[in-house]
Parts: structure tokens; C-alpha cells; sequence
């Protein structure tokens, strides 16, 4: 039995469905601080800086994995950093320690490239890179990592981690991140209105499509135990492109797509992270390999929001 926490987020969502279409329905409990939004099956509201309730839903459904989504993202992190550290790090190690306690065979832990500061390097930054962070968000994804290991290096608990790129996909909407615009911007091609953009139209950040960042997580979930090396979080790569790169995509779609750039804080935020990662490790570790380039995300995305907006008028 899968216990996932954060379930209505962009991610939380997406791999609920894809869990419970692996797992079976009545296999995969979905959790979130909210009332249920797009879920389908089993579902509890779970606050898990909470850890009465975390224990009392383990035991009620004899959690035997859990995946843990719940966080606030980077941008959003900046305006809170004491509930950026209740809701990212407090959280977690109310997962672990009640792993440890209730023997559950593994616990998934979404890092993010938000991890690396300026003392990485920034092109191709390699999984052992120095990390100094410098947002909220980042610190507490370090804290996570390194609790991760340490659970594992002290009880043995089987902790897996992948550092997640900006994700783009059409099912959900991100919140409170600083890739977040590369969704948005779909949105506005499709629905014709011209786009604003945060960042500056050069920022450079590594991303990745929903399909390829669920079927990594899942691979790395279903890897044989001794080929997880790494116990911290392994890089994974996808695409990385500038604003102005996915401008010029999704106009060869919509010649008449219009974007302006406004940078804001989120353009601090997003030039200390790296621009493309090395993720040699995950390759050789467990297989990993995207299938995503610009060119068939701007597809993928452009025909399922089409659909979805046609749907709804
Ligand atoms: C954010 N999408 O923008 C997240 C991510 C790569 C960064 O962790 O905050």
C-alpha cells in the first residue's frame, strides 16, 4: 500500500493516477493538507507537520511505501522561510522517522536543481557538485537530501531521491515555483493572449516533460535496491532552454504568439541555478534516459491544451 502526500500539487497528481494504474486503485492512498481536488480513489486530508496523523493514516491502511510531494515551491518559499522549514523539512522527517518506526519498505523524496548555488558549475553540473543554495527552498531540499542519506546510512531505510528540473505538463498547474512560466506560457499561446515573462528572455534552465519526470521517478522506485548508489539525490536531465528559446517554438505553431519580459525576483532566483545537468550517474545507476525535446513537449503540450480549452468552451 502507497501512501502519497501532496497529491492535488502539479506532480502529486499526475503520479497519483500513475500509481494507481500500476498498483491498483484500491492500493494507493492520495493525502493532501486540502480537500481532494482532481483524485480519483482512496483519499484523506493529511497535514504532515502533523505527525499524529501520518502515524494514524499509516496504520489504518498498513502503509507499506510513501511518496512524499507536500512542499512549497521556490518562489512562493522566499515570502515564509519558517514555513518553508515547517513544510518542507519538518514534514520529512516526520515521514522518515515514522518509516523507520513502522518499517516501510520505501520512502520517495522529490530534491530539485534548486539545490545548487553559485559554487556549482553551471553548465552540465555534475550530481557530487558543491551545494550552497541560496533560496529557502533550496536549503531545506539540501536538508532533505542529507537526511535521506542519513536515514538510510543509520536504519537502513531504502530512501530514494531524484533533484526534479522545472516540470512541464498540461494535467496540472504549477504554484509558487520559478519554472512555473514555462506552463503558463503554453497556456496563453493556446488561449491566443500574448505572454509576460518573469525571467529574463536568456535564462537558461534545465526543465523536463511531466511523462518523462513520472516514468523516472517509477524507475527509480522499481530499481533493484543495490543499484541505488547514490543516497543523497540523483540528477536527472531533460531539456534546457531559455525563454526565448520556447518563444520561438511555440511560434512556429502560433506565428502571432507575443511575449514581453518583465524579470521580477523570481530572475534572482533562477540565475543561480544551473542552466543543463549532468545526470551520467542516473544513467549508469538505474537506466535513465529522457524522451522529451522542446520540439515534442511544444507538441505534446500545444494538442492536449488545445483539447482541454476546446473542451471547456
Ligand atoms: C520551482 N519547479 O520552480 C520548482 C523546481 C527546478 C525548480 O524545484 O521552484
Amino acid at each position: 500500500k502507497i501512501l502519497i502526500t501532496g497529491a492535488n500539487g502539479q506532480l502529486g497528481c499526475v503520479l497519483t493516477e500513475t500509481l494507481q494504474g500500476r498498483y491498483g486503485l484500491e492500493n494507493v492512498i492520495a493525502s493532501d493538507l486540502r480537500e481532494k481536488e482532481n483524485i480519483r480513489g482512496i483519499f484523506e486530508v493529511i497535514d504532515a507537520t502533523d505527525y499524529d496523523r501520518i502515524q494514524h493514516v499509516v496504520t489504518q491502511y498498513k502503509i507499506t511505501q510513501i511518496y512524499h510531494l507536500a512542499a512549497i515551491l521556490s518562489a512562493k518559499g522566499e515570502a515564509n522561510p519558517l514555513q518553508t522549514w515547517d513544510i518542507n523539512t519538518k514534514t520529512f522527517l516526520n515521514v522518515l522517522e515514522i518509516s523507520r518506526l513502522n518499517g516501510i519498505e520505501k520512502v520517495f523524496y522529490p530534491s530539485s536543481i534548486a539545490v545548487f548555488g553559485d559554487a556549482a558549475l553551471k553548465n552540465n553540473t555534475p550530481n557530487d557538485a558543491y551545494l550552497n543554495p541560496s533560496t529557502a527552498y533550496g536549503i531545506s531540499k539540501v536538508d532533505g537530501e542529507n537526511w535521506s542519506q542519513y536515514y538510510f546510512l543509520k536504519y537502513g531505510l531504502d530512501v530514494r531521491s531524484i533533484r526534479y528540473p522545472g516540470v512541464i505538463g498540461y494535467q496540472s498547474l504549477p504554484g509558487g515555483g520559478t519554472t512555473d512560466y514555462a506552463v503558463d506560457i503554453y497556456h496563453k499561446a493556446v488561449l491566443k493572449e500574448p505572454f509576460t515573462c518573469f525571467l529574463n528572455e536568456d535564462t537558461t534552465l534545465p526543465m523536463i516533460y511531466m511523462d518523462d519526470v513520472i516514468r523516472a521517478t517509477v524507475e527509480l522506485m522499481e530499481a533493484p535496491s543495490e543499484k541505488i548508489k547514490i543516497r543523497t539525490s540523483y540528477n536527472i536531465a531533460g531539456v534546457s532552454f531559455s525563454p526565448k528559446e520556447i518563444a520561438s517554438e511555440i511560434s512556429k505553431v502560433f506565428p502571432n504568439f507575443t511575449i514581453e519580459y518583465k524579470p521580477d525576483f523570481r530572475e534572482d532566483i533562477a540565475k543561480r541555478w544551473s542552466k543543463s545537468i549532468d545526470d551520467s550517474q542516473a544513467k549508469a545507476d538505474w537506466g535513465w534516459k529522457p524522451n522529451y525535446n522542446l520540439e515534442a513537449i511544444t507538441k505534446a503540450m500545444i494538442s492536449a491544451l488545445n483539447d482541454y480549452y476546446k473542451e471547456a468552451v
